[in-house]
């Protein structure tokens, strides 16, 4: 039988990096669509490299845009996928109230370019789509928990742009009879998430501060609520989505939703500390009361942590008793929130056989592990008088 060919828009982003691998992983020819940019974008996905001068490969790049309609359907005319992956899309919900039409263009009518396009060349019988469809559709969630059934109220530009990128993929599969697919992803993260997201800021952030390369995190609304899963297990869902007999959209969850605060808390507990939270409002703080060494300790070695990050960490940490590392700046505050948003995956677990193996523990490890060893990289290089600059993107 000859080789499943795959297409992933979005290949460089996070859930890109992770479904590229696992399709690999089962024998699939996977193509990417890349952005030409100034600097090199790929870093999620270099480890998937082999050069074809040097050996053979099945991991193929195209330069590409959503904004691009020609691009898009040559891209497809060419690789003649036997599935597609519509990842790609401006997938910052604070972003897209700053940049609203760019984010319709490539959220919206980007997902239309590539529905259209599989149709104008023929391809409705040979091609699925898996659409990345978002729990931000619920918005201001009309039923606790969301499954397929909850009606949609989007609260942002993101938001709103994924809600007609929804319906056309519906209106697809009803109207020519496409084998088109929306997954309901509630929110995933990984140690390769994006900065900017709350999470990986967080974990980003409590790293340097205990390297004592930054002293403070800025956050925005801490009350929010989230359902969080782990990006490895989501694209196997994806994956499952187009292996069905017959096309139809579902729910991808975990089923337990925490607060922010509660997030911060979490992951100081893997360290050993305690913060507690003071004030409210603009005014809160969370400050850094109490280190437990031993704690600190058995918890680092649990997360695989290296000798020499617990040893700096030990003698670290201990000076930041008192301080506030966590601090609200209404900057980060959005002009319409989602307040708290908790999915019920039960059609994916029957439908599907689907469901999350990671739990928000496991999870808070491996991006804590990997986000330690990123700062302890930096502090010996700083150590050695090399700096680090800070990215002005967080
Ligand atoms: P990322 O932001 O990490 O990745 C987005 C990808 O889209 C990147 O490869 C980016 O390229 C690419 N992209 C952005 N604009 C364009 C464009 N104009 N043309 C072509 N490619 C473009 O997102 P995630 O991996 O987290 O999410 C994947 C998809 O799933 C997104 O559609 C997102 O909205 C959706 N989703 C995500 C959830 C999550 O919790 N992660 C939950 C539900 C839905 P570049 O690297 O060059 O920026
Ligand atoms: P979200 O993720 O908007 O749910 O969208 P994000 O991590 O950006 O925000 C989650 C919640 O945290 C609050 N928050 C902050 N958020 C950010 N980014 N930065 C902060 O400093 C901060 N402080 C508090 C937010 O207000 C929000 O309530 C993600 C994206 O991956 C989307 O593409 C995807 O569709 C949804 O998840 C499901």
């Amino acid at each position: 039988m000859s080789k499943k060919v795959a297409l992933i828009t979005g290949i460089t982003g996070q859930d890109g990096s992770y479904l590229a691998e696992y399709l690999l992983s089962k024998g699939y020819e996977v193509h990417g669509i890349k952005r030409r940019s100034s600097l090199f974008n790929t870093e999620r996905i270099d480890h998937l490299y082999k050069d074809p001068h040097e050996e053979k490969t099945n991991f193929y790049l195209h330069y590409g845009d959503l904004t691009d309609s020609l691009n898009v359907t040559s891209v497809i005319q060419k690789v003649k996928p036997d599935e597609i992956y519509n990842l790609a899309a401006q997938s910052h919900v604070a972003v897209s109230f700053e940049q609203p039409e760019y984010t319709a263009q490539i959220d919206a009518l980007g997902t239309l370019r590539v529905l259209e396009a599989v149709r104008l060349l023929g391809l409705i019988d040979k091609t699925k789509i898996y659409q990345a469809s978002t729990s931000e559709l619920y918005g201001k969630v009309q039923a606790i928990p969301q499954d397929e059934k909850t009606p949609f109220y989007p609260r942002s530009p993101y938001g709103a742009a994924k809600i007609y990128a929804y319906w056309i993929t519906v209106n697809y599969r009803e109207s020519y009879n496409m084998f088109a697919c929306n997954g309901i992803l509630f929110n995933h993260e990984s140690p390769v998430r994006g900065e900017t997201f709350v999470t990986r800021k967080i974990t980003r952030g409590l790293s340097r501060i205990f390297f004592g390369l930054d002293k403070k995190i800025y956050l925005g609304n801490l009350n929010a609520k989230r359902d969080w899963g782990h990006a490895e297990d989501f694209v196997k869902g994806m994956y499952l989505i187009l292996q069905q007999p017959e096309p139809d959209d579902f729910v991808l969850a975990t089923g337990k939703t925490t607060e922010i605060r509660e997030f911060v808390r979490k992951c100081c507990e893997k360290l050993g500390c305690k913060v507690e939270f003071t004030g409210t409002g603009v005014d809160e703080k969370g400050i850094l009361v109490n280190v437990e060494l031993e704690m600190l300790n058995g918890e680092l070695k649990k997360i695989g942590a290296s000798e020499e990050i617990i040893q700096h960490l030990t003698l670290n940490i201990k000076n930041l008793i008192g301080k506030p590392i966590i601090e609200v700046d209404p900057r980060y505050f959005r002009p319409a929130e989602v307040d708290i948003l908790l999915g019920d995956a039960t059609k994916a677990k029957e439908k599907l056989g689907w469901e999350p193996k990671k739990t928000l523990d496991d999870l808070i490890n491996d991006m804590l592990k990997y986000d330690l060893e990123k700062s302890y990289r930096e502090l010996v290089l700083k150590k050695c008088g090399f700096e680090v600059p800070r990215s002005c993107g967080v």
